[in-house]
């Protein structure tokens, strides 16, 4: 027999227990979801108009109370190059001061090495929403936004610093910009130095690369560049450059020092001539399926935490440049530097006046931002 203070007893426990347990649920409900949509506000200037600067707005105490409260996310960030390469670092970057500044509410995990796919494909997820984040060069973005094109033409930026002053200027944001018709949100760019071509066999002059199969990020421009210069272009994503140059599908690619060592490709292709023939931004991009979800507040965290990463990837890059450079040097790669760059500039020059009209403005702010 069970006496009235004993079944009230057991009454309380269990309500307690039903209590605790609908309580555990909602916490785990709250807690889990990755994906949980704020409001859904449409997104402000997500290109930044040029505003490529550092700011401290997201950091006084009471912006930050704001960011600490909100719907917790867990994102992926696709980057193609391995760990130790200075743009994965820079990813990582971004990621911790996104972190930091949502006191831990927003994790973006970056995945190294294409793990989670090559640029086309994951750009394409990007814009499907099923990535958030990736880290892509500009080169194969002109198969999704035109206006990208412009930045695979060879020689419109003399050096990195003219290349800055475009990219932080009105008209390097008005491009960030216009990718949101493209489904995507460009947070900031990051620099890529310069290209350059290098091939299995020495190669000492411009006329060493005619004929030669050369390996090109997958865009049309490329391919008329290769045709300029006598060569036959092959599109081709990056992670299977190495086995192509070592088999011999291919006779050459073209990169930057950094990525030249991260690669590998030194090791199969190891005469290089320092020609410079482009010079292709990197972008940070979000997906604006994800975007749109966003309240305006981690909208503006997450923009402000993508321009406050573009210094550190600055110091990162030309400390790597070097080292790099050192490095394939050390290991036995030959390095020819060109004196005189203007029969290399003479050669491509019909490619820039096939797409004078379609480019005509942008070229003209891009010879106008010249320091
Ligand atoms: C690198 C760039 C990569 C990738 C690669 C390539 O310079 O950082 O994002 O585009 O070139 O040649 O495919």
């Amino acid at each position: 027999m069970i006496d009235k203070g004993e079944e009230k007893m057991m009454l309380m426990k269990n309500a307690f227990r039903g209590g605790l347990l609908i309580l555990l649920v909602a916490l785990v409900l709250a807690g889990c979801s990755g994906k949980q949509p704020a409001s859904n506000t449409s997104s402000s200037s997500g290109g930044g108009g040029g505003s490529q600067q550092s700011s401290q707005t997201s950091g006084s105490p009471q912006a930050q109370a704001q960011q600490a409260e909100g719907p917790k996310y867990t994102w992926r960030l696709a980057e193609t190059h391995p760990v130790e390469h200075p743009t994965t670092k820079a990813d990582k970057k971004f990621a911790e001061l996104v972190h930091e500044r949502s006191n831990g509410r927003i994790t973006i995990d970056v995945f190294p090495s294409a793990a989670l796919g090559e640029e086309k494909a994951v750009i394409e997820q990007v814009q499907l929403g099923a990535i958030e984040f990736t880290r892509v060069s500009s080169g194969p973005m002109a198969e999704f936004n035109s206006d990208f094109g412009v930045f695979s033409l060879p020689y419109i930026f003399d050096n990195d610093d003219h290349m800055w002053s475009f990219l932080r200027g009105e008209y390097g944001g008005k491009l960030l910009d216009s990718l949101q018709n493209s489904k995507l949100v460009g947070l900031a760019y990051y620099t890529a130095g310069a290209r350059s071509f290098y091939a299995r066999v020495p190669v000492k002059s411009l006329e060493d690369l005619k004929g030669m199969k050369i390996r090109v990020i997958q865009n049309k421009l490329n391919i008329e560049i290769m045709d300029a210069l006598g060569a036959s272009a092959t599109p081709m994503a990056y992670g299977e450059v190495y086995s192509a140059l070592q088999t011999g599908v291919i006779d050459a690619a073209e990169n930057n020092f950094p990525s030249y060592l991260t690669s590998k490709h030194y090791e199969v292709a190891p005469y290089m001539i320092l020609d410079a023939h482009q010079r292709i931004p990197e972008v940070l991009l979000m997906s604006k399926q994800v975007w749109d979800q966003l309240s305006p507040e981690d909208q503006d965290l997450i923009k402000q935490a993508a321009i406050d990463s573009i210094d550190y990837q600055l110091e990162e890059w030309a400390k790597s440049e070097k080292e790099s450079e050192d490095e394939v040097r050390a290991a036995g790669a030959e390095i020819t530097p060109v004196d005189d760059l203007k029969p290399w500039q003479e050669a491509v020059k019909p490619v820039i006046e096939l797409y004078r009209d379609q480019y005509n403005d942008v070229l003209n702010a891009i010879a106008a931002a010249r320091p």
